[in-house]
């Protein structure tokens, strides 16, 4: 089954609504296989955005990364890494629909809530990063049938 990474960045934590941001996934239908809080140290921000590390705004992205804690998850469900990419909006605020995640609840691009992978490729290289296969699990959702 497909797994993505999904991260509440800083902004999102500080402004509490992971609850907010999660309830979206688990109610969608995609179930949560790892979770947790943390804080985010320099090295692991720069391997994270590693691709865009000759950007200008690299320094600034790694700084807010690193501001305060993060809360990170894996998420599990069929085509969950670009649906999820959909809930999330467009990068920029500006341009991210009403009823996504940064449409509407994010007005920077530089805050803009929540990152998630945006390819398999990269769900498999994040997921990695982030979390020790011990802190995936594999459970049954009895209502999995009716998704
Ligand atoms: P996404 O997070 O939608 O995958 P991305 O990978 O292109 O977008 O960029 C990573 C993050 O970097 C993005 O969520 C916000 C920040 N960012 C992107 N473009 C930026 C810009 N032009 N100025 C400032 N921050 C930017
Ligand atoms: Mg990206």
């Amino acid at each position: 089954m497909e797994r993505t990474f999904v991260m509440v960045k800083p902004d999102g934590v500080q402004r509490c609504i992971v609850g907010e941001v999660v309830s979206r996934f688990e109610k969608k239908g995609f179930k949560i296989v790892g979770a947790k809080l943390l804080q985010v140290s320099k090295e692991l921000a720069e391997e994270h955005y590693e691709q865009h590390k000759e950007r200008p705004f690299f320094g600034e992205l790694v700084d807010f990364i690193t501001s305060s804690p993060v809360f990170a998850m894996v998420l599990e469900g069929n085509n969950v890494v670009t649906s999820a990419r959909t809930m999330m909006g467009a990068t920029n605020p500006k341009d991210s629909a009403p009823g996504t995640i940064r449409g509407d609840y994010a007005v920077n691009i530089g805050m803009n809530i929540i990152h998630g992978s945006d390819s398999l490729e990269s769900a498999e290289r994040e997921i990695n990063l982030w979390f020790k296969n011990e802190e995936l699990t594999q459970y049954d959702v009895t209502v999995s049938k009716w998704i």
